[in-house]
Order: structure tokens, then C-alpha cells, then sequence
């Protein structure tokens, strides 16, 4: 079996020696009394970086979103979110069930918008027969949407119509890192507009736990508690949060090389016939069009290139820090070899 190049996700990358070495020094306390230091300048820093007031540690993206939205909403109340978002398509549900919440999609157009005018739409008035739509819960970059990126510009086209309904607005920027490198925009600029916005460090960012969801400093101490209700209170968790703090050195410039990588397979791919056109390529995250999306990752896993599934006609591909140029090549040499038919 020639050596594995993992293309699955960019949550499967290794911790640095850099962040390895950063967590065995760590400082550390107990974090459920807000007594870790290494977790305090993490989310200092989180915040900073996201230009909001506070920041809140959490173990994963999906904890991230479900504290945002049980927080800014009460059991009973309708969230408004794109049918193409994480939130809805691979969260378990847990905003239904374990916070009572009504989730109602509008589509996502390809490029990973929703229609301002359907937001309008959505949103219920103050009838007696309504539940209260309190949220609009938006993405960036867009997973299923094969890693689409959104402008500061598109966004607040969205969260303008949000704000004129009274609606509070949420962003899964789960990747926002990496549209913050796709646009030249800062992250802080690209959230501005949204009341709170949180980021995982374990994906593109290489850390091996954990996220920041980030907001106004009385929005983060009731979504404390919504962490501890969850049972995400962690303890000593500054050795984890060591390796976030370099993360956010040493991690963020580099997500470009993945964007570069990225664009270079769809390239290699079109090149072998695939219907992929490389130009539409706008992060890490390449969703290619195939007959049959389960048997054709089933066969490169074969020869060692692991990806993954979005639907039954549609495959992932996703760069990242622990995969490098050659090993681009070396994966379109054995997907050229093992699917001499692409669609
Ligand atoms: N995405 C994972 C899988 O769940 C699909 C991946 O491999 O891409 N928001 C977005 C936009 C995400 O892509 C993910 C993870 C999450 C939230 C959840 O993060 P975790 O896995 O830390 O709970």
C-alpha cells in the first residue's frame, strides 16, 4: 500500500511541533472557574481577532453553534438557516432537539447565498399562530457549497434584512480563516455585521480541539452557561488551548497553500476529463461531480486517496496543512489510474 494522502477533510491534520511543544509548557488552571490563563489569552486573543468584545472556548464547531443559537434563542423560537448549512445537514439535530428550536431553511444559491428578498420572506410576523423567528444563522466559507466563499458585502446584504426584521444573526465561520485569506478582507471586517461568530481551530488551522465563539461580553456570559449546561465546562483545558494560541501565529497565512493546492487538483482533474471547471474553486474545499460518489472513493481508497462524500453524485476533496504540492500530483496520478471513465 503506497502511503495514504488524506483528502477527506482538513479536520484530519496533525498537531505542529510547534504546538506540541506549546502545550507541553502550558499553563494551565482550572477554566470553569475562568482560572486557565493559557485558555484566557486564547480567547482574548479570539476575540480580538474577530473584532467582537469576548470569546468563549469550546471543544467543537458544533458545540460552538449549538451554545450561539441556545443562547440567543429560548425553546420554542424559529431559527432561519440555509438548507446547505452544517448547522442543518450535520449537527445531529441538535438544535431541535436539545434546544427546542424550529430550523427553517431557505436555498442556498451555488455561490453559497441566500436570497435577501427569501430571508424576507421567511421570517414570521407576530401572529399568535407563529413561533417568534428570532435568528438568521448564516455560514462562511460554505461547506457544501464546496467551500464557497462570501464577501463582507454579500453577507451584509443578508444581515441587513436580518436586522430590519429584528432578527439577531449568527455566523458558523467555522473556515473563516479561510475567507479572510480567499477576499484580503480581515475576519473581524468579515463578521462585523453579525452578532456573534465563532471559528474552529481544528480544522484548516491544525489544531488537534477546539473552537472560539465570539460576541458582546454579556452575550458570552450567558453563553458560559449554556457551555457548562451542555457539559462542555473543561478544566484544564490551557493544554489544549496552547496549541490555538500558536494557531493563530503561525497557522493563517499559510491556508493560501491550501487554496493553491486546491485550485491545482481541480485543475488536474478537469485535465482528466472530470466535470470541474478549477476557476470555481474558492477555498480548500473541492466538490467534484461523479457517477457514482460512494464506489469512486471507495476505488482511490484503494490506492491510497482517501475522500470524501457529499452526495450520491458528488465527492470531496479538501487540502490542507498536512498535504503538499507533490502530494497533489501524486493523487491525480492515482485517481488518473483508478477511474479511467470520470463523468
Ligand atoms: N465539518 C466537518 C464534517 O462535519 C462535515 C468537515 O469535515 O468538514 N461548521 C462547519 C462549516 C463545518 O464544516 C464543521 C465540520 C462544523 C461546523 C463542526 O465542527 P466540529 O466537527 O468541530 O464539530
Amino acid at each position: 500500500m503506497p502511503d495514504i494522502i488524506d483528502l477527506r477533510s482538513d479536520t484530519v491534520t496533525r498537531p505542529t511541533p510547534a504546538m506540541r511543544d506549546a502545550m507541553a509548557r502550558a499553563e494551565v488552571g482550572d477554566d470553569v472557574y475562568s482560572e486557565d490563563p493559557t485558555v484566557n489569552a486564547l480567547e482574548a486573543a479570539a476575540a480580538a481577532r474577530m473584532g467582537k468584545e469576548a470569546a468563549l472556548y469550546v471543544p467543537s464547531g458544533t458545540m460552538a453553534n449549538l451554545v450561539a443559537l441556545m443562547t440567543h434563542c429560548r425553546p420554542g423560537d424559529e431559527v432561519l438557516l440555509g438548507d446547505q448549512a452544517h448547522i442543518i445537514r450535520a449537527e445531529v439535530g441538535g438544535a431541535a432537539r436539545l434546544g427546542g428550536l424550529l430550523l427553517t431553511t431557505i436555498p442556498n444559491d451555488p455561490d453559497g447565498m441566500l436570497d435577501p428578498a427569501a430571508i424576507g420572506r421567511a421570517a414570521r410576523n407576530a401572529n399568535l399562530h407563529h413561533p417568534p423567528t428570532t435568528l438568521l444563522a448564516l455560514e462562511n466559507t460554505q461547506n457544501f457549497c464546496g467551500g464557497a466563499v462570501l464577501t463582507r458585502e454579500q453577507l451584509e446584504s443578508q444581515t441587513e434584512v436580518a436586522a430590519g426584521l429584528g432578527l439577531r444573526t449568527h455566523l458558523d465561520g467555522a473556515r473563516v480563516f479561510n475567507a479572510e485569506v480567499a477576499t484580503g478582507t480581515p475576519a473581524a471586517e468579515i463578521v462585523a455585521s453579525f452578532d456573534s461568530a465563532s471559528f474552529c481551530l481544528s480544522k484548516g488551522l491544525g489544531c488537534p480541539v477546539g473552537s472560539l465563539l465570539c460576541g458582546d461580553a454579556a452575550f458570552i456570559d450567558r453563553a458560559r452557561r449554556t457551555r457548562k449546561l451542555l457539559g462542555g465546562g473543561m478544566r484544564q483545558a490551557g493544554v489544549l488551548a496552547a496549541a490555538g494560541l500558536v494557531a493563530l501565529h503561525q497557522m493563517v497565512d499559510r491556508l493560501a497553500d491550501d487554496h493553491r493546492n486546491a485550485r491545482r487538483l481541480a485543475a488536474g482533474l478537469a485535465e482528466l476529463g472530470f466535470a470541474i471547471d478549477p476557476a470555481s474553486v474558492q477555498s480548500n474545499i473541492v466538490a467534484l461531480p461523479v457517477d457514482d460518489a460512494a464506489a469512486w472513493r471507495d476505488r482511490l481508497a484503494e490506492r491510497g486517496v482517501l475522500v470524501s462524500v457529499l452526495s450520491a453524485r458528488l465527492g470531496r476533496l479538501v487540502t490542507h496543512a498536512d498535504v503538499s504540492e507533490p502530494d497533489i500530483d501524486e493523487a491525480l496520478d492515482r485517481i488518473a489510474q483508478a477511474w479511467p471513465v470520470p463523468v
